[in-house]
Order: C-alpha cells, then sequence, then structure tokens
C-alpha cells in the first residue's frame, strides 16, 4: 500500500514522465486487487487529520466526549455533532428542544429513557438505535435507565426542503440491525451498506452509519461514496486507518478522512478494535445555529427563537408540557 501511494505522487521534476507513472500505478493497482481478493481502492481515503475528544460537562452533570462539533472539528458537512456520552442519575439531559436536523442515537451500554411533548416515550438499551428527525420541532428529555449509560449521539442536518417536515422516528431494537461477519471483522449496518447487508433506515440526508468490531489481525476494505464527507471515531482499541503506514490510532480520536471510494483498516494489535465509520453527502447549504436550533440563516434562526418562545409552528405542545 505504502508503494502505491508514493507513486501515485510522482515529483514535479518528473511530470513529463507522468503517463509512465500513472500505467505503472495502474498496473499495480489492478495486480493487488487481483493477488489479494480484497477491494485495493482507486482512491483509498487517508486521515486528513486526527483530533482527541476530550471529557466535558453537557446537559444536567452529564459528560460528553465531543468529537464532531469542537471548534476543530466544525463544518463536516452534513454532521453537526458526535458525542460519546457517559451519564449517571441524577445527571441527564432534562427537557430541551431540537429544530433543523435529526439526532441519531446508538446506546453502548445500560440505557437511556426519552418522553417527547407528543406523547411518544420508550428506552434505548444497549446496542439499540433512535433515529430521531426532529424536523420543525421536538422537546423531550433523555435520561438514564440505569446506573451506568453510555453511547454515541450523532447530529445530522436537514436540508432546506426538510427541515420543517413533520417529526419522526425510526426505532431499531438491537436484534434488527443488520449484522454481518468476515473472517475476525463484525459490522452492524445502522444506516447504508456493508458486506452484502443494508439497513432499513430512510436517510433523509444521505448517510453511512456503520459499527465494527474487528478480531487482532484482522483487516477490512470499506467502500464509500466517492464524494461524502467522512470520519472514524474509534470507540475501543487501536487500528491503523487509511495506509498500512499511517501511525496507529487509540480510542477516543476522530479521523476526518480525505474523499475517496474507501477506507482500508487493519487491527495489528492484540486486543479487539471498535470503531465507528460515518460519512454523509455533503448539502452544500449555509448553516445558522444556537444551540439546538439549526437553520440555513440568522433570521430563522430569530423566527425560531420566537416560535419556541411563543409555542408556534411545531412548538404549540410547549405551554402544557413537562416530562415526569
Ligand atoms: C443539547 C446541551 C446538551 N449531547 N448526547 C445543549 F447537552 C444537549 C443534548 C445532548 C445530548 C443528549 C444525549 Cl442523550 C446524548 C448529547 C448533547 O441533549 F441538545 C443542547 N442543545
Ligand atoms: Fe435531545
Amino acid at each position: 500500500m505504502s508503494i502505491y501511494i508514493n507513486i501515485s505522487k510522482p515529483c514535479s521534476q518528473f511530470s513529463h514522465a507522468l503517463p509512465f507513472f500513472a500505467t505503472f500505478r495502474f498496473s499495480i493497482a489492478s495486480a493487488m486487487s487481483h493477488s489479494l481478493h480484497s477491494s485495493a481502492f482507486n482512491t483509498p481515503r487517508l486521515v486528513l487529520k486526527k483530533v482527541l475528544a476530550k471529557s466535558q460537562h453537557e446537559g444536567d452533570g452529564a459528560v460528553v466526549r465531543r468529537g464532531i462539533g469542537r471548534t476543530e472539528l466544525k463544518n463536516l458537512d452534513p454532521f453537526l455533532m458526535l458525542d460519546h456520552f457517559s451519564v449517571s442519575p441524577p445527571a441527564g439531559f432534562p427537557d430541551h428542544p431540537h429544530r433543523g436536523f435529526e439526532t441519531v442515537t446508538y446506546m453502548l451500554e445500560g440505557g437511556i429513557t426519552h418522553q417527547d411533548f407528543a406523547g411518544h416515550k420508550g428506552t434505548i438499551r444497549a446496542g439499540d438505535v433512535q433515529w430521531m428527525t426532529a424536523g420543525r420541532g421536538i422537546i423531550h428529555s433523555e435520561m438514564p435507565a440505569e446506573a451506568n449509560n453510555k453511547g454515541l449521539q450523532l447530529w445530522i442536518n436537514l436540508s432546506s426542503r426538510d427541515k420543517m417536515i413533520e417529526p419522526n422516528y425510526q426505532e431499531l431494537p438491537s436484534e434488527s440491525i443488520p449484522t454481518a461477519e468476515r473472517d475476525g471483522v463484525e459490522v452492524r449496518v445502522i444506516a447504508g451498506e456493508s458486506m452484502g447487508v443494508q439497513s432499513p433506515v430512510y436517510t433523509r440526508t444521505p448517510t453511512m452509519f456503520l459499527v465494527f468490531s474487528m478480531m487482532p489481525g484482522s483487516e477490512w476494505h470499506q467502500s464509500i461514496p466517492e464524494s461524502w464527507n467522512c470520519f472514524v471515531y474509534v470507540i475501543e482499541g487501536e487500528g491503523v486507518f487509511g495506509g498500512t503506514s499511517s501511525s496507529p490510532c487509540v480510542a477516543h480520536h476522530v479521523l476526518v478522512l480525505s474523499l475517496g471510494d474507501g477506507l482500508s483498516v487493519w487491527n495489528n494489535s492484540s486486543k479487539p478494535l471498535r470503531f465507528v465509520v460515518i460519512g454523509g453527502q455533503p448539502l452544500n447549504e449555509p448553516v445558522a445555529q444556537y444551540g439546538p436550533f439549526v437553520m440555513n440563516t440568522q433570521s430563522e434562526i430569530e423566527k425560531t427563537l420566537e416560535d419556541y418562545q411563543y409555542g408556534r409552528n411545531g412548538f404549540e405542545m410547549r405551554k402544557y408540557w413537562r416530562s415526569q
């Protein structure tokens, strides 16, 4: 792999020889894909940026490792936030609103009990997913169900045409999440497709959300739509991402990937490696965010604050509802 990367970048003084290099590169790439029986990608995605998601306090006494959404990791269109959260009673995320985007909650341990202002409630437990489209407005609480509760919450922006749609939930209990396994690599497909299995989730903003567990000594080559923005978050263990010569990455780091048609990963360590690969089609629209409200312009944010304050345009129940 490292040879492949080196020769694909000929020095400028040899630019007259580019056709030669290009041919040579093509022949090696095709030879590799035949001999390895795995996808040596045309344009492998490499690690552009590596950021540690440090712990911070959020909500009411909860602790989150914020990956996407921190100052160094804004503008990963269409993603607004990724929190690796840990919450124990009496801490939690009491009554708060959302508008203009989707929240995806994937539980790793324990449970989160949610209640919204339309009477929707339930508990998301380890392995379960709640895909919530806030659309024009949701007010809800998200509180711990057990002593220790951990998970990931991803915020995905909605396009201007979807920001004011009716709120909607897609709930996937753990058993219903498509799973596949090959040569020591297990994938849970929360959105998109991997190893020939497909998620039932409808993504208004086209999104891939894969959870991988890789045994020591295993490798995996995941295809990803070429123009989508994509990142990795390492949950546990240590992995090599992008090229065989990349330095190993340990838990709680976000890796922002370059564009390309796929990602290669190796677990060269002696322990299991667990991480998520999250990718999405960029919306390429202006983003105006004020906390839990995400619109396109500042005037739409002002309108949203009024709607919330006076209980209009989706926030009607605000005046009558409190979580129990
Ligand atoms: C929020 C502060 C918050 N990350 N991870 C401000 F904490 C929240 C919020 C969450 C949240 C909830 C869960 Cl279950 C998991 C989270 C932030 O609820 F929405 C705003 N605006
Ligand atoms: Fe919320």
